[in-house]
C-alpha cells in the first residue's frame, strides 16, 4: 500500500496550515488530508454572523475543501474511525487504511450538542434558540435578536472545556447592543449563566469585563449548567454547581431539587426569550478511544511545549483535539504551528532527538464588546497577558474591533490557511523592542 510521507487528520484551522506548508514543501502526492467535509469553516466569522455585523458567505465564512488545499496535497474525503499508531496507519469510514510517516492530529474538538436534554429539538423547532456554535444554527442568532420583543435573554456556558471561551459572552454583549439600538433594551433583563466561577480566566481582562457587565446591567450568574431545555413552555434548566471552594452548592430560593442528579445538585429553572447555546464540548470520540488519548481527559497527549505525542514519536497534535493547557483557539493553532513547523522539519530529516520545546501556550481571544469595541485579550499558559500592542490591550478599543472584524478574516484566509501567518510574535517583539527605546 501507499505510504504518504505526511497524513493530517482533520482540514480546519491547524489541519489545513500545516497541509499547505508542508505540500509545497514536500511535492506532489506526499500529504494527505483526511477531512469529511467539503467546506472549510473560518469559525471566528460565526461571533459577527450571528450578531448581524457580517453574513454567512463564501470567502468570508467558508471556502470550498479544494479551494484551500494546495494542489499537491491529496484530499481524502473521508472521516477517520481509527488510529492505529504501532502499524503507522489511520482507518477511514469508508474502510480503507491510510499509511503515513508522520502523522498529524488537527481534527478540533466535538460541539455535544445532544449532550443537554431537548436542546436539539430546541435549536430545530424554536426559533429564539441559536448558538454560533454550529454552521447551521448560527444563521438563526441575529433573526432572534431581531424577534426579541421582551423577557429574558440568557447566554450560556458549559461545564466542559470549551473552544474560544469568550464567544459565548461576545454575542450576549452584541445583543445588548443591538437591543439598546432598537429601543427595546429596557424590556430585556440580560444573563450571563455560566459554569465557571468568574466571567473569564484571566484576572487582567475578567476585571475589565466585569466592569462593562456591571456599567450596562448585564447579569451575571455563576456556576450554573444548563441541563435541559423545554421549548414549548420556553423554560431553561440549570444546575447549580458547587462552589471551588465549598462541596455543596449554594441555590438560589427559586431552586427546586433535582432527584435525578447523582450529585444531589439543586436547579433552578429560568425562562426565556432568547436563548443563546454553547454547548458542551469534549474531545473527539476516535482520539478519546484510541491510544492517543490522554487518560485523564481524552484530548490527544502532547509534550505542551513540542506538540509531539508522548508516546509515538512520529505523532503530532495541532489545536483544539489536543491536551495542550492552553485556551482553544485559532490564535492558538497559529503560534502552534510555528513550533509544529520547524519540528516537522526535523523530524521529516530523521532528527527527532532535536526537536525544540518552543510553543509558550501564546492564545488570544478578541473579546468584541459592541459594534464598534473589542478588549484584545493575549495570553500564555499561566494567564499571563502577552499583548502585541503598545498600548493597554484590557481597555476597549476600535482599532481592535476593526482588527477582529476587518483585519482578522485577511490574515485568516491569505495568511493562516496558506500557512504564511505563525501569530503575531514578530510584531511583539519588536514593539517591545521599540518601546525599550
Ligand atoms: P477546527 O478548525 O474545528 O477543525 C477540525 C476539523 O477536523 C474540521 O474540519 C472537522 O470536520 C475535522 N474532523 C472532525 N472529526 C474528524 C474525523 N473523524 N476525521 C477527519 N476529520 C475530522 N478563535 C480565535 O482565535 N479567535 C476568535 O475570535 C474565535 N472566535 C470563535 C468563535 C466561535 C463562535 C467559535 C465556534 C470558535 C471561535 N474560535 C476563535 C476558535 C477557533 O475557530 C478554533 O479554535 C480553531 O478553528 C481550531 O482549529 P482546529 O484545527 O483545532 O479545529
Ligand atoms: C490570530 O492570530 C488569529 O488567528 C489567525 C485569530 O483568529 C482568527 C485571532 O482572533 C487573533 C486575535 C490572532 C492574533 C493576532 C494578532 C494580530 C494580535
Amino acid at each position: 500500500a501507499y505510504t504518504y510521507k505526511l497524513v493530517i487528520v482533520g482540514g480546519g484551522s491547524g489541519g489545513m496550515t500545516m497541509a499547505n506548508k508542508f505540500a509545497s514543501k514536500l511535492g506532489k502526492n506526499q500529504v494527505a488530508v483526511i477531512e469529511p467535509s467539503h467546506v472549510h469553516y473560518y469559525q471566528p466569522y460565526f461571533t459577527l454572523v450571528g450578531g448581524g455585523i457580517k453574513k454567512l458567505c463564501h470567502g468570508g465564512s467558508h471556502k470550498e475543501m479544494s479551494e484551500v488545499l494546495d494542489k499537491n496535497a491529496i484530499w481524502i474525503h473521508d472521516k477517520a474511525v481509527e488510529f492505529q499508531p504501532e502499524a503507522n496507519q489511520v482507518l477511514t469510514a469508508s474502510g480503507r487504511a491510510v499509511s503515513y510517516d508522520f502523522l498529524v492530529v488537527a481534527m478540533g474538538i466535538q460541539t455535544n450538542f445532544d449532550a443537554v436534554d431537548g436542546l436539539l429539538e430546541a435549536l430545530e423547532q424554536d426559533p429564539q434558540v441559536c448558538s454560533n456554535y454550529h454552521a447551521k444554527y448560527v444563521s438563526k442568532t441575529y433573526p432572534a435578536i431581531r424577534n426579541f420583543e421582551k423577557g429574558n435573554a440568557i447566554f450560556t456556558f458549559p461545564n466542559t472545556p470549551v473552544k474560544c471561551a469568550g464567544a459565548p459572552q461576545k454575542i450576549m454583549y452584541l445583543t445588548d447592543w443591538r437591543l439598546t439600538q432598537m429601543k427595546k433594551r429596557h424590556l430585556a433583563t440580560i444573563m450571563y449563566n455560566t459554569s465557571l466561577p468568574v466571567v473569564f480566566g484571566v484576572k487582567k481582562y475578567a476585571a475589565e469585563l466585569t466592569k462593562v457587565m456591571q456599567s450596562r446591567h448585564l447579569e451575571l450568574n455563576t456556576r450554573l449548567n444548563l441541563i435541559r431545555v423545554d421549548h414549548r413552555r420556553r423554560e431553561a434548566v440549570f444546575e447549580h454547581l458547587p462552589s471551588p471552594s465549598s462541596p455543596s452548592s449554594s441555590s438560589s430560593s427559586s431552586s427546586s431539587s433535582n432527584d435525578d442528579n447523582q450529585h444531589q445538585l439543586t436547579s433552578s429553572v429560568f425562562k426565556y426569550d432568547l436563548l443563546h447555546v454553547c454547548p458542551p464540548q469534549s474531545a473527539p470520540e476516535v482520539i478519546r478511544r484510541s491510544r492517543l488519548a490522554d487518560p485523564l481527559t481524552g484530548f490527544l497527549q502532547v509534550d505542551k511545549y513540542s506538540l509531539q505525542h508522548v508516546k509515538y514519536g512520529n505523532v503530532f497534535g495541532i489545536g483544539d483535539c489536543t491536551n495542550v493547557p492552553t485556551s482553544k483557539t485559532a490564535a492558538a493553532v497559529a503560534s502552534q504551528s510555528k513550533t509544529l513547523r520547524k519540528n516537522l522539519d526535523l523530524a521529516l530529516k530523521g532528527k527527532l532527538d532535536k526537536l525544540g520545546k518552543t510553543y509558550d501556550g501564546y492564545t488570544s481571544c478578541p473579546l468584541v464588546i459592541g459594534y464598534d469595541k473589542c478588549i484584545l485579550a493575549e495570553f500564555d499558559f499561566d494567564g499571563n497577558p502577552m499583548e502585541t500592542f503598545p498600548v493597554d490591550q484590557g481597555q476597549p478599543r476600535t482599532s481592535m474591533y476593526l482588527m477582529k472584524s476587518e483585519l482578522m478574516p485577511v490574515i485568516y484566509w491569505q495568511g493562516l490557511v496558506k500557512g504564511y501567518w505563525e501569530g503575531p510574535s514578530f510584531f511583539r517583539n519588536t514593539m517591545k523592542a521599540l518601546r525599550l527605546k
